[in-house]
């Protein structure tokens, strides 16, 4: 890397320890008994912070400041004790909670959005990928931009944004023209994707299978088990943003696998809006395959957030195959996959089978492959059935 005003030039990195020297120090303020602390530490640590300290809140919101006064206070002293880069709320305060709370303690603060949006800028490869990630969060600070003109309008002083209302107004005028020239831009590469998928149908004929399911369940260390693509898989959350295709043969039989970007419990609306194209390839494929992390102790909620979001993006009333990865790590997996085979048929009666797999040992891993090449095969048939009659729905 060259270029003036760059501090890597003068020292340049040369242990690990000092990569993590560069991290941002943060404090969370999260409840250290929910169920979902785990997974704020390990966001903190993919967006690469240093949580160093933590304010514990397991109450409901306030209506005027989310964590309410006595533990805005204690935020504020913790603040100046720690000097933090940043401060992140593991919640969902409105943009005025929000606005209230950065302007108390004038420091940056993140909400629960805003660190997943910072981990997809992170991983955020391709030209598709920084679009969508870059029209989440203008969508996201839109948001903000307004809660900033509604409260300067009110009278109130102001300091954290520094500029006055016109100027913000101008900001939001800006964020409208640019969240316009990305929408045009991701149509283009929309359709063209769109065409790709077709003259690939059209070529290969092949069933199409999208893997899907919750960060870090193993969706992409099980298409690297099918194929030899090699693709990044990780302990971080949302290693893949984007999806990749690849042909799969097993016994005389082939498909196409697709691996998609994971979910998270409350999924950020911005991101499911700004990334529908990308979503849309379980919408598009003839089965999704959910893979589970079977050895977590909470993997029948995620089961049911990943279901939510099926739903929530339009995949509902078709099959669905359930993989139950990671058994590895268990010494006994005949019980879980029962649990998850009960609760995915009462929250999903189309599911049409579960089985357990290791994507790491290869255990079951054709077993899987070959009965979801078979349930797509099938849909598959079914689809071209329903095109030529007026019944075809339109995905
Ligand atoms: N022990 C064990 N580890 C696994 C297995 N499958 C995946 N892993 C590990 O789990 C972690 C997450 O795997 P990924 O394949 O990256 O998960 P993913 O679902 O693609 O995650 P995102 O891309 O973040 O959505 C990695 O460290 C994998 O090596 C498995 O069957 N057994
Ligand atoms: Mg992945």
């Amino acid at each position: 890397m060259s270029g003036l005003g760059c501090p890597l030039n003068k020292n340049p990195i040369s242990t690990r320890k000092e990569v993590r020297d560069l991290r941002k120090k943060a404090i969370l303020v999260a409840c250290p008994k929910a169920q979902d602390y785990q997974e704020a530490l390990a966001l903190c640590e993919t967006a690469e912070l240093e949580v160093v300290a933590t304010l514990p809140f397991c109450r409901s919101p306030h209506p005027a400041t989310y964590i309410g006064p006595g533990r805005l206070n204690r935020l504020k002293e913790m603040v100046e004790e720690e000097k933090p880069d940043i401060v992140v709320i593991f919640g969902n305060p409105k943009p005025s909670q929000l606005y209230r709370i950065m302007k108390e303690l004038n420091l940056e603060v993140w909400d629960r959005t805003s660190l997943i949006l910072k981990i997809f800028e992170l991983h955020s490869g391709s030209k598709e990928a920084k679009l969508q990630t870059e029209l989440a969060r203008l969508k996201y600070e839109l948001t903000l931009a307004r809660e900033y003109i509604r409260n300067v309008k009110k009278g109130e002083q102001v300091h954290f944004l520094g500029p006055g209302e016109y100027a913000v107004e101008y900001v939001i005028r800006a964020i409208h023209k640019r969240m316009k020239k990305i929408e045009r831009e991701l149509d283009k590469i929309k359709r063209m994707r769109e065409n790709q998928k077709k003259r690939r149908a059209k070529r290969l004929g092949l069933p199409e299978i999208a893997i899907t399911g919750y960060t870090c369940a193993g969706k992409t260390a099980l298409i690297n088990a099918l194929s030899r693509l090699g693709l990044k898989e990780g302990p971080e959350m949302f290693t893949t943003i984007m999806p990749k295709h690849t042909k799969v043969w097993v016994d005389g039989k082939e498909g196409i696998f697709i691996d998609t970007v994971g979910f998270i419990e409350g999924i950020p609306p911005q991101i499911i809006e700004a990334f529908h194209a990308t979503l849309a390839e379980i919408l598009y494929s003839d089965l999704a395959l959910l893979v589970v992390d079977g050895s977590v102790n909470d993997v029948k909620d995620k089961m049911a957030s990943s279901l939510a979001t099926l739903a929530e993006i339009g995949y509902t009333g078709r099959p669905l195959m359930i993989a139950v990865n990671k058994v590895d790590l268990l010494e006994e997996y005949n019980d879980v996959v029962e649990e998850i085979r009960d609760e995915a048929e009462r929250l999903y009666p189309w599911t049409v089978d579960v089985i357990p797999i290791s994507a790491k040992t290869g255990f079951n891993i054709k077993r899987l492959a070959k009965k979801s090449i078979d349930v797509a095969e099938k849909y598959h048939k079914l689809l071209d059935e329903m095109k030529r009659s007026e019944g075809y729905p339109h995905y």
